[in-house]
């Protein structure tokens, strides 16, 4: 596969003005007629070029220009599309083609799932569909007319419906018109026999919309809380952001079978049904926050995306960034906004540091690729929304509200770059951002040395800040970054001590050197500094805190971020020398402070319970394995199953009382207070069943049986898996199958409790479930539970000494490669990281690679993967 540079950008050489589509669908043989008006564009330069358009697995029927048939003889068909000769600056061009949706397992493209027809076109999808320069920088306006016989009632497309009936052979067509001009990536169709679920919005202007989430009959009970988090996303982007929605109506359909979450097409989302569906019964508080922030995610866009969207792939970020941004900001305001930050912050800190540290690192906007789809990754959408996140703190949220407004202004119908966003923000507030540009050009986590001095005679107090950048693939030297570190200075009694004579009790200092030295003066005593609050700034901070100081943060920080990374620091330190120590051959030991510290929080009433979950949380091995040099996998199995069953053990009376006070009848109902309450108490469960007592499994046993909410039958069947005797697991396993084996979503569920149990997931059970009649290779959902929950979340196992683990996931991403590049380009990533590890085990993983490696011919996705973490 060839290489794509941002360097290499030209604008299109001509436009389209519209594009009217007409699809007869068959399963094999579906037949697609475009009818493009298409014009030189008079920025591209003088003459007449060819018209390249791209195309894969086309099969082409037919090519006329201006109403004649163009002979075969005058065009050229390429491995990726057709090159047609040009001799008038403006015509009509005409082309029939057909494809096969039954057999296209990609999912990318038009394809069938459940025996729906669905679409997904992002990023470069359409191609598969027709011929079409497919890239987002050419808008054009489309008309989509779908014939379809009579077992698929529903037809819809982009915008509004303008015309439907039955042709005379007896099939029914509908034709929709999209009134906005969009690129082809947010093209969408679907058809099926599909059930919905209707309700209605009045926006600030008083315009009426409709909306309408679809979904097969089965599932029609569970889009209640997708419309309610529809309806309260409407209304946030109104009052947060200025922005109405702008079509009368706006449709969401859920797919089985989807490669992505969901997908932001012009007022036509497609959800995959893990992303929307949901009832108390069959979900989690998670999910329901997931899918809250997604119907999020994907609504904002609508402006963040579509009204103005992306010039090339290269500016992916500009929209993903923008938009998570957004969606997180959605999500903490309508629930807890201090653990909705944890947990973003604790999934960057684990999996995109990771990957900025790892062989595919890249920046926020990547100079080159291969394949456009190995780069939504976690840099472009959540580095990125970091990278928005800091340009928020620096001009505040008046300022960043005056940038937005002026980018929207601006750009409205344009296809924009990430440095045509910054340029808003700085205009719209008369400030330069030239240094912080870097964070979209440069990779890597920078990392800051923080020392300090306080000079008792003069009461000054200096902050000493020294940053660095490691290394990443063809970025050995970085320029440093401009940082903005908020801070708090704690005094001896624990409050905010007044940092200038205004007496506020935060600052965001700029860091923008190498090293950097900050004077604080008037202060009565050396104080204690929080750093990075609210997590400023995607960084390390380096700081000597000791076990004394962090103890003091965990309880007296004004910031409740600070406060949950104190303990994190504290565990993080404890778990280090635990590793050490089973290095040495040491016996074990867990620091009485620490165990402490965690009663106090336990027995704290005043904190969010929540909060308190987060503090109980010792770090994931991954997040560990993240944070060490070289990975030593063992040891980091053996220290954290050693600390979590000693602080187990001590705080059994505690964990108890606790759970019990925190039991409940009521009804279920996601709100923030009650999904707190269920977090802590099935966070006490979890501890409880560490330490294999038969009464805390008897808890367990108990929960599971009663539960009236899946969040808590999910949670005791999880401790059960983990911890209970093998007859006892597998009796509950069976029960919970038979009582939901209808329900996909929950058989996903029930897949990934095993699949990441580091007692019930071995290789032979997964081996077993990838039998399971509900298991299928070709639905990604089934294989990321099955297969991705292995690899990425059950580290005991993919690690095992032997390397089978690695051997394992090499196997099926080879088999899955074959169906579904994209899905195999992203399993693959668990094992790509094998310089980090240590000794034998990173040998057999790079063992592991080679053998994919030279399995035979790789798709594109999948050899820039391979090939980058090999070199
Ligand atoms: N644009 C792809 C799916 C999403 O980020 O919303
Ligand atoms: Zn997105």
């Amino acid at each position: 596969p060839s290489t794509v540079y941002l360097k290499d950008y030209r604008v299109p050489e001509y436009l389209v003005d519209s594009t009217r589509l007409h699809f007869e669908l068959q399963p094999k043989a579906t037949l697609v007629k475009s009818q493009l008006k298409i014009r030189r564009n008079p920025a591209a330069g003088e003459g007449l070029p060819p018209l390249v358009l791209d195309g894969v697995e086309l099969e082409l029927l037919s090519v006329s220009i201006d109403g004649k048939l163009v002979p075969a003889s005058r065009y050229q068909e390429l491995p990726q599309g057709l090159s047609i000769p040009v001799d008038a600056p403006e015509f009509e061009l005409e082309i029939h083609n057909r494809i096969n949706p039954e057999d296209n397992t990609s999912l990318e493209g038009l394809y069938l799932s459940n025996g729906m027809y669905c679409t997904q076109c992002e990023a470069e999808g359409f191609r598969k569909i027709t011929y079409y320069p497919d890239r987002p920088d050419v808008m054009s306006r489309f008309t989509t007319t779908i014939v379809a016989p009579r077992q698929y009632p529903v037809l819809l497309s982009n915008g509004n419906e303008t015309a439907r009936g039955t042709t005379e052979d007896g099939r029914q067509f509908v034709t929709w018109e999209d009134p906005f001009a969009k690129p082809s990536y947010l093209f969408a169709l679907v058809a099926g026999d599909l059930q919905q679920v209707e309700d209605s919005y009045t926006t600030a202007s008083g315009r009426e919309v409709k909306l309408q989430i679809f979904t097969e009959a089965k599932n029609i009970g569970k889009c209640d809380h997708a419309m309610r988090s529809l309806k309260k996303a409407m209304r946030w982007d109104e009052e947060v952001y200025g922005r109405e929605y702008d079509l009368d109506i706006f449709m969401v359909v859920a797919v089985d079978h989807f490669n992505m979450g969901a997908m932001e097409n012009k007022g036509l989302n497609i959800f995959n049904s893990a992303c929307v569906l949901a009832s108390p019964e069959t979900a989690t508080d998670s999910t329901f926050q997931r899918i809250e922030s997604i119907v999020g995610h994907e609504y904002f866009h609508n402006w963040s995306g579509n009204r103005v969207t992306c010039r090339d792939w290269f500016q992916l970020s500009l929209k993903e960034g923008f938009t998570v941004f957004r969606d997180a900001e959605f999500s903490a305001d309508m629930n807890s906004r201090a653990v909705k930050r944890i947990e973003d912050v604790s999934m960057l800190r684990t999996t995109q540091f990771a990957e900025d540290g790892g062989p595919m690192a890249h920046p926020v906007r990547p100079d080159s690729y291969m394949e456009i789809s190995n780069f939504y990754t976690l840099t472009v959408y959540e580095k990125g929304a970091e990278v928005v996140r800091m340009i928020h703190t620096l001009l505040g949220a008046e300022g960043f509200r005056k940038g937005s407004d002026l980018y929207f202004e601006r750009h409205d119908g344009c296809a924009v770059t990430c440095e045509d966003f910054i340029k808003a923000m700085e205009d719209a507030n008369g400030v330069g951002l030239t240094q912080f540009r870097r964070w979209y050009s440069q990779a890597g986590t920078p990392v800051l040395d923080v020392t300090d001095a306080y000079d008792e005679a003069t009461g000054n107090y200096a902050l000493t800040v020294k940053q660095s950048c490691p290394p990443t693939p063809g970025q050995e030297q970085k320029l440093p970054f401009h940082i903005p570190l908020a801070l708090g200075l704690l005094g001896a009694e624990g409050t905010d001590l007044p940092l200038d004579s205004a007496g506020n009790t935060q600052v965001v200092l700029q860091v923008t050197e190498q090293e950097q030295t900050f004077n604080f003066t008037g202060l009565q005593e050396k104080p204690l500094p929080s750093l990075l609050r609210d997590f400023s700034a995607p960084v390390k901070v380096r700081y000597g805190y000791t076990t004394e100081q962090l103890l003091f943060l965990m309880r007296n920080d004004s910031d409740a971020f600070n406060r949950w990374d104190a303990s994190q620091r504290l565990a993080f330190m404890a778990l280090e020398q635990l590793q050490s120590d089973y290095r040495q051959g040491k016996s074990l030991y867990l620091p009485e402070a620490l165990v402490a510290a965690y009663r106090s929080v336990l027995q704290n009433r005043d904190l969010d319970p929540a909060l308190i979950a987060e503090m109980l949380a010792l770090p994931s091995e991954q997040t560990l394995a993240e944070q060490s040099e070289q990975i030593d996998a063992e040891a980091i199995i053996v220290a954290r199953k050693f600390a979590r069953g000693a602080l187990a053990k001590a705080l059994k009376d505690d964990l108890l009382v606790c759970y019990r006070g925190l039991h409940s009848d009521k009804p279920y109902s996601p709100d923030a207070a009650e999904i707190a309450a269920r977090s802590l108490k099935n966070t006490c469960l979890t501890y409880l069943c560490v330490t294999e007592d038969t009464d805390a499994l008897e808890l367990a046993q108990q929960q599971f049986h009663r539960a009236s909410n899946m969040t808590d039958s999910a949670a005791a069947l999880g401790a059960l898996v983990n911890f209970a005797e093998a007859a006892d697991t597998e009796a509950a396993l069976a029960q919970f199958y038979q009582r939901w084996r209808q329900d996909t979503q929950v058989v996903e569920l029930w897949f990934g409790l095993q699949s990441t149990s580091a007692r019930w997931g071995t290789l032979e059970k997964v081996r077993e479930l990838m039998q399971h009649p509900a298991f299928e290779q070709k639905n990604p959902n089934k294989v990321r539970a099955v297969i991705g929950g292995f690899a990425n979340r059950n580290f005991t196992q993919f690690h095992r000494a032997d390397g089978s683990g690695f051997e394992f996931v090499a196997e099926q991403v080879i088999a899955l490669d074959k169906l579904n590049p994209q899905i195999a380009a992203r399993l693959v990533i668990p094992i790509t990281r094998w310089k980090k590890y240590r000794g034998e085990l990173g040998e057999k993983m790079q063992g592991a690679l080679q053998a994919v490696m030279d399995s035979g011919k790789l798709s594109a996705d999948l050899y820039e993967v391979v090939s980058k973490s090999l070199a």
